[in-house]
């Protein structure tokens, strides 16, 4: 017994030293010392030795049994430790490199044109005010002072929904739906999405922006209407932008009015740009028609007011000179990048 003893130990160690996972440690505790293990199989036939032997062989197991437990618990912490430094190294961050960048985008070249619109507006006390898109045959033409079958609302030209309801051709709508609602004073822009149905070319586009103004109170004149365009021009496009106002004809505004800057490549002298005009056309505008206050519930015998609309697009084109509006739309990087 006292051989099986010795060979239980030297095996136990040299099961230990080459025990590699905390699972080998455990395997080995349960062959040795478990229940059905070889040392607990000696100590139960300890009852059948001599009480000569008995503390003898007693002492020995003990000694064993002891011996054992203590490797096992020495490789299980050197084993756990081991992991603990392999997992920390292999985990190791350094929190010094450089982190991943991540590339921040900007704004849309229609977008930066039209908050500087929109700020220089704001800076003569104009509200901005939005509205649908969807609109009624009324808020789009009829209040308008363009009835049915007026050139002006060419079927042609105008996306319908069904008979009554349509994808808005210009803002208006949003300044009729404001002088129905409020009481003038009123000085608003309206900028937003406009629809027409035309093909896609250089200069057109079934989707476009609109910036529509209007300007209603008491005593409101065309002086206060081309001040307030010279001074909007010269905001946008520098101090030294010159201007000049073409009589014109609109069903809403009487007298009506297209505004030209001076061609800014060639300084009015002519060139391929301004189609050897010297002049470039970007804004309509008048003062509003009688007919379009009374529909808004506005007496015309007290207030008067100037009203313009203009195509952001344009404007922007002007801006960068962008020669093709497609660009705008496309979201090519390789353009959009250069704003
Ligand atoms: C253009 C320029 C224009 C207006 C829009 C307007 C709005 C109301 C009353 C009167 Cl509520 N007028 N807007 C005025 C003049 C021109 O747009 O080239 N349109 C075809």
């Amino acid at each position: 017994m006292q051989t099986q003893l010795k060979n239980i130990k030297v095996e136990a160690e040299r099961e230990i030293a080459s025990a590699k996972t905390p699972k080998d440690i455990e395997d080995v505790r349960v062959k040795y010392l478990g229940k059905k293990g070889a040392l607990t199989a000696i100590l139960k036939q300890m009852g059948g030795l001599s009480s000569d032997e008995r503390p003898i062989i007693g002492q020995l197991a003990n000694e064993v049994r002891d011996f054992i437990g203590e490797k096992i618990n020495a490789s299980m912490k050197k084993i756990k430790k081991a992991r603990l430094d392999e997992q920390l190294s292999s985990e190791k961050i350094d929190v010094t490199l450089p982190g991943m960048r991540k590339t921040l985008g900007h704004k849309h070249p229609l977008s930066i044109v039209l908050d500087e619109v929109k700020e220089i507006f704001v800076g003569m006390g104009f509200d901005i005010v939005d509205g649908p898109e969807i609109e009624t045959d009324y808020y789009n033409f009829e209040a308008l002072n363009m009835p049915k079958h007026h050139p002006a609302r060419d079927t042609q030209d105008t996306f319908y929904i069904d008979e009554n309801t349509l994808l808005r051709t210009q803002t208006s709508c949003v300044q009729i739906r404001t002088m129905e609602n409020s009481e003038p004073p009123i000085r608003m822009i309206s900028p937003g999405r406009v629809y027409r149905s035309d093909a896609v070319d250089a200069t057109h586009s079934p989707l476009f922006h609109q910036i529509e103004g209007l300007v209603v109170d008491r005593g409101i004149t065309f002086s206060d209407l081309k001040g307030t365009l010279e001074t909007f021009f010269q905001a946008l496009y520098g101090q030294g932008c010159v201007v000049r106002f073409r009589p014109h004809h609109f069903p809403y505004t009487e007298p009506s009015a297209e505004v030209d800057v001076q061609c800014f490549s060639c300084g009015g002298h002519g060139c391929r740009l301004c189609k050897n005009e010297g002049w470039i056309e970007i804004l309509g505008c008048g003062m509003v028609h009688p007919v379009v206050l009374k529909n808004c519930g506005i007496d015309p015998e007290i207030y008067s007011g100037f009203a313009f609309g203009v195509g952001l697009e344009r404007i922007a084109m002007r801006r960068y000179n962008i020669n093709d509006m497609r660009l705008f739309y496309e979201n090519d990087v390789r353009f959009l990048n250069q704003f």
